[in-house]
């Protein structure tokens, strides 16, 4: 058989505007596709929850490749290793309440579960925007990151979500977004984006999970962004409170 060009981007356009389309009215939207956009993604897709992911870069992974200082490496805690166990990624005891995991094969094993249990992620396409109806955060508006990036003024597209994961790390972008739109405060202890706090990691792990949760009516933080929003210091390269919070945000939306 000759392989015929044309075949092959029609094959590449159609099958991707084909899941495009279907994935614009969804249960879960999440942006971010870091640590914790993508463990909540996995629990949510395989609780059945109908769930696409955002991510701005090409790749998937968000700080978790980077290790600590580009060591390749990350350390969980006695909670974060069971995570890791669920997903069958190796780690290694450091010593009584550390283990050491490859930075690489946490991300990729991460990424192909959620995929594979049903989530699908958009990949270099940023959200720029919330839709909001009857009160409520009720979907996103994306564009691709190549727009941003050539500062190209080209309208956005916008999806629905019955709720909205903001996991966008330290940025927290969703969330500002609607901070300066949405005029009604949020859940926090100020009604506004508190601000994350110098290093700490026991307090930081802590409250990770703790801050993960609703902070205006169908927006959800998870991971970095829930202490940037509510004011929890961050905790640089022990990555259990990431694995839990994505965890949390996924059992609070309904998946289990
Ligand atoms: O930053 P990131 O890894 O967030 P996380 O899952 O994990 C945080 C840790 O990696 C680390 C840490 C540990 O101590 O603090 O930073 O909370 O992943 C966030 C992802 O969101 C993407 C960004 O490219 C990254 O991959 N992102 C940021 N803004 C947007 C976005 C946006 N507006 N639209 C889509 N994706």
């Amino acid at each position: 058989m000759m392989i015929d060009e044309v075949i092959i981007s029609r094959a590449i356009a159609e099958e991707f505007l084909r899941e495009f389309c279907d994935f614009l009215d969804v249960d879960v939207a999440i942006a971010g596709g870091g640590p914790a956009g993508l463990t909540a993604g996995y629990y949510l897709a395989r609780a059945k929850k109908k769930v696409v992911l955002f991510e701005r870069k090409l790749s998937v992974g968000g700080g978790m490749w980077g290790g600590g200082m580009m060591f390749n490496k990350i350390v969980v805690q006695d909670e974060g290793k069971e995570i890791l166990d669920e997903f069958g990624i190796c780690s290694r005891k450091y010593q009584d309440g550390y283990f050491v995991a490859d930075s690489v094969e946490a991300v990729s094993t991460l990424c192909s579960a959620a995929v594979k249990a049903g989530l699908r992620i958009f990949n270099s396409v940023f959200v720029e925007d919330v839709v909001v109806r009857e009160d409520r955060v009720g979907g996103l508006v994306v564009n691709w990151s190549a727009a941003e990036i050539a500062k190209l003024h080209v309208d956005p597209m916008s999806m629905r979500a019955k709720s909205v994961v903001d996991a966008t790390g330290h940025d927290c972008a969703v969330t500002r977004i609607v901070e300066r739109k949405f005029g009604k405060g949020l859940n926090t202890a100020t009604g506004k984006i508190v601000g994350e706090g110098p290093m700490s990691a026991d307090a930081g792990e802590r409250t990770i999970v703790e801050n993960t949760g609703e902070v205006a009516p169908g927006l959800y933080v998870a991971g970095m962004a829930a202490n940037a929003v509510c004011g929890g210091p961050r905790m640089g390269p022990i990555f259990g409170g990431m694995l839990l919070s994505g965890k949390k945000v996924a059992k609070i939306i309904g998946g289990g």
